[in-house]
């Protein structure tokens, strides 16, 4: 089944048949592993990316992807932020597995295992980039076991000291120099430490691959609530669950505390846990492979609401469809909107160049964008779109549904100019509503979509 066929068949159950499809967060790609980073009232989550052609039945990951939010549930794509293609000294052209981002004095520490090659670290003065390798070497390279140093978690403690976790299925940490690129080579072996795994720390080992000290399995996440440090992780072997242990310092020594995600049908043999509080509340990011219709190395990035237990402990969460119910902002529909900030989205991709950024492509009759919550006040006069006419088309703005009612039509013809605005007048319509741009022309790609803006 192509992308476009099991996007389709993902929408059909997750949102006629369940409420509304909230999950997987990014429909427009494979997405996986994420990492969620909140940064001046902005949620950034970098992601893995598993192509659409997975090659030898395998982990196919050339980049690494990023996705923001300010309210939790329309997500701008900021394409691929990084790729393997960024480490001069290495000729690897797959492998870029579990990402982690962190900033610090303004500056922004991408962290990422690449499969076979340890773990290295970017730099960017931008969350979304261009980061660049300050090093030209590993960082990370301790095991010769290509399973072994991968999925780094990063962590400031509040005296300022810097953490760097990770491994598969033993755990180690480093204590990062204030540089972030570099760690403190006078504790454990040479400066990394094997974290002490047995039963009361990590659970007992599910499997019996001789592999496994503990319950842990991979996909390490530290950070700190209330003065408790928390490690959430992939465990119980493949198939994995999510678990995890409590600590009273960064380094320990853990508590194994148990699980917070079961299996489900549509969760893969992989899992990889991302947590942060934000606006208020508590979310779980973790991955999943329904959009794929069930293809393990074809998996995307889905997120639930929680809330803490009034001991600070974790509840079980249920992965669900529907993910975040309720927006934390709305969306100003009076200001430049990027095509590519998606609730929901059918039949697209998005695509890079230099002039515009990133912009949604691939758009043919039927396909259609959601935006939630996005607060039209007393009402738009007109509705604008930046886009490129390819065969041309409409776009139908609808509210609250895919045919709800319509405020207006924007004809997108072919002009001299590749990129043009086109302006439609709009029906006045008050208050908060969902919007939906659907995509409507004859046969073959329509046009591509860079912005839109209501006015007044
Ligand atoms: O995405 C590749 C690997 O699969 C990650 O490094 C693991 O955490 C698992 O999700």
């Amino acid at each position: 089944m192509n992308l476009k066929k099991i996007i389709l068949a993902s929408f059909c159950v997750g949102t006629f048949f369940s409420g509304i499809a909230q999950n997987p967060i990014v429909q427009t790609y494979y997405t996986a592993d994420p990492a969620p980073m909140v940064y001046k009232g902005t949620v950034y989550v970098y992601t893995s990316h598993d192509e659409d052609e997975t090659v030898d039945n395998f982990f196919t990951m050339y980049d690494w992807r990023c996705y923001s939010s300010d309210d939790m549930v329309n997500w701008t794509d900021h394409g691929a932020v990084a790729s393997l293609k960024d480490f001069e000294w290495m000729d690897k052209t797959n492998g870029a597995w579990a990402p982690q981002a962190i900033e610090r004095n303004g500056k922004f520490y991408f962290y990422v295992p690449i499969h076979g090659e340890g773990i290295s670290v970017l730099v960017s003065d931008s969350p979304t980039g261009p980061f660049h390798d300050p090093l030209g070497h590993r960082l990370i390279v301790d095991s010769d076991d290509v399973w072994t140093d991968i999925d780094p978690t990063v962590f400031i403690d509040d005296d300022g000291q810097a953490y760097l976790y990770w491994g598969n299925p033993s755990l180690f940490y480093v204590k990062l120099n204030e540089d972030m690129i570099s760690y403190d080579p006078g504790i454990g072996k040479k400066g990394i430490v094997p974290v002490e795994m047995d039963a009361e720390s990590f659970g007992e080992s599910a499997s019996k691959d001789g592999r496994h000290h503990s319950n842990y399995t991979e996909g390490p996440w530290i950070y700190k609530r209330n003065d408790v440090y928390y490690l959430i992780y992939a465990a119980g072997g493949i198939p994995e669950y999510i678990a995890y242990s409590t600590a009273p310092t960064a380094e320990g020594p853990w508590t194994y505390k148990g699980y917070i995600m079961e299996r489900a049908p549509h969760l893969a043999f992989t899992n990889h846990p991302g947590i942060i509080d934000f606006k208020g509340n508590s979310y779980f990011f973790y991955h999943d492979q329904d959009l794929s219709g069930g293809e393990g190395f074809k998996r995307s990035v889905s997120v639930e609401q929680f809330d803490y237990n009034e001991d600070g402990s974790i509840p079980m969460i249920t992965p669900t469809k529907e993910g975040v119910k309720e927006s934390v902002a709305n969306l100003n529909p009076f200001q430049k909107v990027e095509a590519e900030t998606i609730a929901w989205s059918e039949g697209l991709k998005t695509k890079t160049d230099d002039t515009n950024g990133v912009f949604v492509t691939n758009i043919n009759n039927g396909d259609f964008i959601k935006v939630r919550s996005v607060d039209f006040a007393k009402g738009a006069k007109t509705f604008k779109a930046h886009a490129e006419a390819l065969e041309g088309g409409k776009i139908e703005i609808r509210l609250d549904a895919k045919d709800g009612l319509l405020l207006g039509v924007c004809e997108i013809s072919e002009t001299e100019n590749n990129w043009q605005s086109f302006t439609t007048k709009t029906k006045k319509q008050k208050g908060v509503h969902d919007l939906f741009l659907v995509f409507k022309g004859g046969e073959g790609e329509l046009f591509n979509f860079d912005f839109w803006e209501f006015s007044k």
